[in-house]
């Protein structure tokens, strides 16, 4: 029972410090709060082997599960905490500074950070301290005696265990953790309301390069609705940029500083063109692909525009919540169409696809030229600076490679006997894609009918008629690319630079 008591001590005073902590975060910077700061500090120290598994396992619920898992292990910890400091009220002290430390710490390493980012933490921990302190001295007479070692506040400690003044406490620490974490989550919804609405009232300039329409030939999903497009990302909280502050710096190897406002962007000629952009760590046959009609600033007038330095080899997209992309200058000039995107099928860029700005690279995985959330743009040489997947180990230099998946039948699905399509999509952004084959069990590989699409830089949508007979089926794709190449049977994983392989699913036929 008073081991109990303890526990329960610890915990209310760490999430009545952790609930202060987040209220200070969420009125000043969001990404400093404790919860935030070292879910993003896990992230960034988890080995990439384990990032992609659990990338894998979890889909785009990663995130919710990291914050949970911190907090289970934060309630562990401050539980053991109170038990502790019924015996030794220093541990409450020592236990809380380890908690603000951590957490300090985490805030002020980060990506981004600001020095003051440690504030949030270590009042949470002064909080949880004295809070414990108090509560711990209202339970510690619990027919014990006085506690032994007793930081003394007052005289009282040996008077008897008074259950209602214990509960009272206790009672009042959980109302006020409660208030103080939904005052947190009240501002944080605030601020994100003000941005969503100030992205409702923007008003996108017309292309005045617009898009090649969709021909009329295509299957419903060429492109893919907003809100279906894949995420991929570490932010924890999506960054609430306001367009009216927003400003992109372009400097480091040019010659001549550019900072432009989100209204200098607008005030450009803009271009529109439909795009499929895919994650490296998608693997075979997987979600991560996705299309649509982006418009935006092209770069590379931009780039000549300020006299990019010859021996510049590299540009550095920075974000706000301090992710960097490397992607080749010689790209970005090639002619096609890097673009700093504004909008995305015909709306704002949402939030979380990178509002109000973001980098596109046709041709690049998303990790190498498709900065969200951008705040800076910095040339550079490869020789000099890593961005941050390639300290992880990813490739520097990271051209897409071709690739296509089976969407209908789904895997394992149980069809009946007779006329079935197969279909799915194939994508060698750049290249473009000029055959997919199909194969059924050891049969012969055909040809895939291609439907059309608006130039190299989509996926390709493909359907084959087949008979099917009663038994079980494999079948595999693949696809040969403009420049003529097969895409290669040789399974990769998708680290370092994307992964090969054909798409195979099992299905039941009868
Ligand atoms: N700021 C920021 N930009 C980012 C990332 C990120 O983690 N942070 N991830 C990149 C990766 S790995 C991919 S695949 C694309 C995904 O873009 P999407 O989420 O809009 O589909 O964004 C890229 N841009
Ligand atoms: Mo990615």
């Amino acid at each position: 029972m008073r081991r109990l008591t303890g526990a329960a001590c610890g915990i209310l005073a760490a999430g009545f410090g952790v609930a202060v902590a987040e209220l200070l975060a969420a009125a000043t910077r969001p990404a400093a709060g404790p919860l935030v700061a070292v879910g993003t500090a896990v992230i960034d120290a988890t080995p990439t082997t384990v990032k992609e598994f659990v990338i894998r396992q979890l889909g785009t619920n990663d995130k919710p599960v990291l914050i949970a898992t911190i907090i289970v292990g934060l309630a562990l910890f401050a539980a053991a905490m109170g038990m502790l400091s019924q015996k030794h009220r220093a541990a409450a002290i020592i236990g809380s500074s380890v908690f603000g430390v951590a957490g300090a710490a985490a805030a002020v390493t980060g990506a981004a950070a600001r020095w003051y980012d440690a504030a949030p933490s270590l009042v949470g921990a002064a909080v949880c301290a004295v809070t414990l302190l108090v509560l711990v001295r209202r339970a510690g007479a619990a027919g014990t005696g006085p506690p032994p070692d007793l930081i003394m506040v007052d005289g009282r400690d040996d008077r008897p265990f008074d259950r209602r003044a214990f509960l009272r406490a206790a009672g009042l620490v959980a109302g006020g953790a409660v208030v103080a974490g939904g005052s947190a989550a009240l501002v944080g919804r605030a601020r994100g309301g003000a941005i969503a609405r100030s992205r409702e009232a923007i008003t996108l300039p017309a292309a005045a390069d617009p898009a090649k329409p969709v021909p009329a030939g295509v299957a419903p999903g060429f492109r893919t609705p907003n809100d279906r497009f894949y995420r991929v990302d570490t932010a924890l909280t999506v960054p609430d940029i306001d367009p009216a502050g927003w400003s992109l710096r372009v400097h480091g190897m040019v010659d001549q500083e550019l900072t432009l406002s989100f209204q200098d962007l607008l005030d450009r000629p803009l271009i529109e063109r439909t795009i499929t952009l895919n994650c490296v760590s998608n693997e075979v046959g997987g979600p991560y692909v996705g299309t649509a009609t982006w418009l935006g600033v092209p770069l590379a007038p931009l780039l000549r525009e300020i006299g990019v330095d010859a021996r510049a080899d590299q540009v550095v997209a920075r974000s706000s919540e301090g992710m960097t992309i490397g992607t080749p200058v010689q790209t970005v000039l090639d002619g096609r169409d890097a673009m700093l995107c504004v909008g995305m099928n015909g709306e704002p860029l949402p939030q979380i696809h990178g509002f109000p700005v973001r980098m596109l690279t046709p041709g690049l995985y998303g990790y190498a030229g498709s900065c969200k959330w951008i705040s800076e743009l910095e040339l550079t040489t490869f020789a000099d600076f890593d961005p941050y997947w390639v300290r992880r180990g990813w490739s520097a230099r990271a051209p897409v490679k071709t690739a296509s998946r089976i969407d209908r039948p789904r895997p394992f699905a149980q069809l009946k006997t007779g006329r079935e399509t197969i279909s799915g999509v194939a994508w060698a952004q750049g290249r473009g894609i000029e055959a997919v084959e199909v194969r059924v069990d050891d049969g012969p590989w055909e040809k895939a009918e291609l439907l059309p699409v608006p130039s190299v830089n989509t996926w390709v949508q493909w359907r084959l008629p087949w008979s099917a007979k009663a038994g079980q089926h494999s079948i595999a794709v693949r696809a040969v690319d403009g420049d003529g190449q097969t895409q290669t049977e040789k399974r990769a994983t998708p680290f370092p630079d994307g992964a090969t392989g054909w798409h195979t699913i099992t299905v039941t036929v009868g």
